[in-house]
């Protein structure tokens, strides 16, 4: 397939005013899609905050493959990362990552507090889009004051979401500006990082069944109800058309409708929960 390539000018300039943002914050919490965590990344971030306390989050566990993410979580420990996994959705969760917002910043709450003074922890939410900044913000804050949408690309621009003791500041999603490792990019694609409009859906699903057929042919037979894996993936492509009755007059295959359907099956969970690394 082509190239994925995506870093419109609105990411660039959001990253000038995060980075702006930046000494007004105590720390960051940098969300990630639990199905490719290595994959959301955006180096160019870290490095933007290498002098802040960093937590990453994990967010869609419940979407992700929990033995692949178990792995995944360990060698985030390993490198000397905070982490935690959530579900944005579960309240347990949520109540979860509020204590570790607070351990993360232990010390700066109790110098304050050795100050005697009370002052609100700051936090900057970032990561690239689609991810569930602003739905995790809003489940903090327990109220709909950010936007949330199911493409990516909802938030424009930054937005502080204040509690007493916590301030949230949102932000639009960036990528990295420029993807060296497709791979990586692809599994963006697939869980719906990177903005539709911009690839072609038919190649993005060839990948995805090409992937699928090793990662997880058993989820992909009982869906499709389908026989045979033992093909190439552009046959498997056209048995699943035939299974699903995505056909066009004249009995061609209709591609398109496939893999809108396909990917939609991943990204929410009917295929069943998925790692890609
Ligand atoms: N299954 C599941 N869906 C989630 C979770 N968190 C967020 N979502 C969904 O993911 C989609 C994106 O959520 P947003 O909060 O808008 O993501 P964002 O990171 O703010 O996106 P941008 O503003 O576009 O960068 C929405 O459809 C959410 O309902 C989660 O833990 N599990
Ligand atoms: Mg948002």
């Amino acid at each position: 397939m082509d190239t994925i390539q995506w870093f419109p000018g609105h990411m660039a300039k959001a990253m000038r005013k995060m980075e702006e943002a930046l000494p007004m914050v105590d720390g960051v919490i940098l969300i990630l899609d639990a199905r490719c965590p290595n994959a959301c990344i955006n180096d160019k971030l870290v490095k933007m905050f290498s002098f802040k306390p960093v937590l990453y989050v994990l967010n869609k566990a419940d979407l992700a493959d929990p033995v692949g993410l178990k792995r995944v979580t360990e060698s985030f420990v390993k490198d000397k990362k905070q982490v935690v996994c959530i579900d944005a959705k579960s309240k347990k969760d949520i109540s979860g990552l509020y204590g570790k917002i607070f351990e993360l910043l232990k010390e700066k709450v109790e110098r304050n507090k050795a100050k005697g003074y009370f002052k609100p922890v700051r936090i900057m939410v970032a990561g690239i889009p689609n991810t569930g900044k602003s739905t995790i913000i809003n489940a903090l804050v327990g109220g709909k004051k950010a936007q949330v949408g199911d493409k990516a690309g909802v938030t424009r621009s930054n937005q502080w979401v204040k509690l007493n003791e916590l301030e949230l500041l949102d932000t639009p999603g960036t990528m990295p500006p420029s993807f060296e490792d497709q791979v990586k990019a692809k599994h963006l694609a697939y869980v719906g990082c990177i903005n539709d409009a911009i690839m072609d859906l038919s190649d993005l699903c060839l990948e995805l069944i090409a992937e699928l057929t090793l990662l997880y042919p058993d989820r992909l037979k009982e869906r499709y109800r389908l026989t045979d894996l033992d093909k190439t993936p552009i046959e498997i492509y056209e048995d699943i058309c035939q299974k699903r009755g995505f056909l066009i007059k004249g009995g061609d295959f209709d591609y398109e409708r496939c893999a809108t359907a396909v990917i939609d099956d991943l990204r929410s969970g009917k295929l069943g929960r998925v790692i890609f690394e």
